[in-house]
């Protein structure tokens, strides 16, 4: 189906996705997952988000790279750890809706997932989810949860995004300076922020309590990228570093230099750990981002 200048088609492993080409930006959005695989505004030359050059596109799989959606919890599954990490949305279909062409010329993209019996079995809870993701210069997307069932839920979500960057070791991340954070890289000790994030090691840290915009200095890239969030009260970073990208089949073999663990920083918005929400019986809550890249 196509409507202007978006294209649903079908893509590698048979998976479908939506295509959106307008005068401000190019993108691609899974609609297994509701998982953005690709955003470059046309004032870039490179995409923002990063894809690995090895991710597997398979069904009922997340793909390495873009936003995963983690939902409805973070990591791994509370009291089932044979239950899939991060949650179930990103591993199924989501229902599609005609994409918009808003006044400014950016497009908007709608996907919607509810629960089924399939989900029940997982997470034994009834939910009504809508992504909206609005493509143009600048990157906005929503994700909105609605309890329709009669009894609250625990819910933790992540929009796990994957920055594309010229190099993991000169990258730094601002915003977060003085915040506490969940150190998962060792052993899940509870330290503060000093100063910018840097990268020389695997870093996996889950910052509590922090609305802060965040930017991502890039110097090869020569850009700086901003994630500003509503409705996140935790940030996620996150990059492997060599040995752990060793273990993943759909990372470790990307070269290094092209598509590969040293070309991406996750700045991930969320509500995780101490920040895990809880919502009543019709209640509804949207997360959501805004990113922009621009020279420095
Ligand atoms: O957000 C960081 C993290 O939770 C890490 O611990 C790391 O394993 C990563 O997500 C990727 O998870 P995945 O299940 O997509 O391989």
């Amino acid at each position: 189906m196509s409507s202007g200048e978006s294209t649903f088609r079908k893509g590698p492993g048979g998976l479908l996705f939506a295509q959106i080409e307008n005068g401000l930006a190019t993108a691609t959005v899974c609609l297994q997952g509701a998982q953005l695989t690709h955003w470059q505004p046309r004032s870039q030359a490179e995409p923002v988000t990063f894809m690995s050059a090895t991710a597997q596109y398979t069904e009922g799989k997340s793909i390495r790279g873009g936003v995963p959606i983690c939902w409805p919890w973070f990591g791994a599954h509370a009291t089932d750890k044979a239950r899939a990490s991060h949650g179930f949305a990103r591993n199924v279909l989501w229902e599609a809706r005609t994409p918009v062409r808003l006044e400014n010329g950016a497009t908007q993209l709608s996907l919607l997932l509810s629960d089924s019996e399939e989900s029940r079995a997982l997470w034994p809870h009834r939910f009504g989810l809508e992504y909206r993701a609005t493509v143009g210069d600048v990157l906005d997307i929503e994700l909105t949860t609605t309890n329709t069932g009669g009894e609250a839920f625990p819910l933790s979500e992540a929009l796990h995004t994957y920055f594309q960057v010229g190099d993991i070791g000169s990258v730094q991340v601002l915003g977060l300076d003085g915040t506490e954070f969940i150190d998962t890289a060792d052993g899940g000790q509870r330290k503060r922020q000093k100063g910018p994030v840097t990268f020389a090691a695997e870093v996996d840290r889950v910052y509590a309590n922090t609305e802060a915009t965040c930017m991502i200095i890039d110097p090869l890239l020569k850009r700086r990228i901003h994630i500003s969030k509503r409705g996140s009260q935790s940030t996620v970073v996150w990059n492997p570093w060599e040995k752990k990208a060793a273990g993943l089949a759909d990372l470790g073999a990307a070269p290094a230099t092209r598509g590969g663990w040293r070309q991406f920083v996750c700045v991930e918005s969320a509500n995780a750990r101490d920040n895990t929400l809880t919502l009543a019986a019709g209640q509804s809550h949207c997360l959501a981002i805004q990113y922009r890249a621009e020279p420095i």
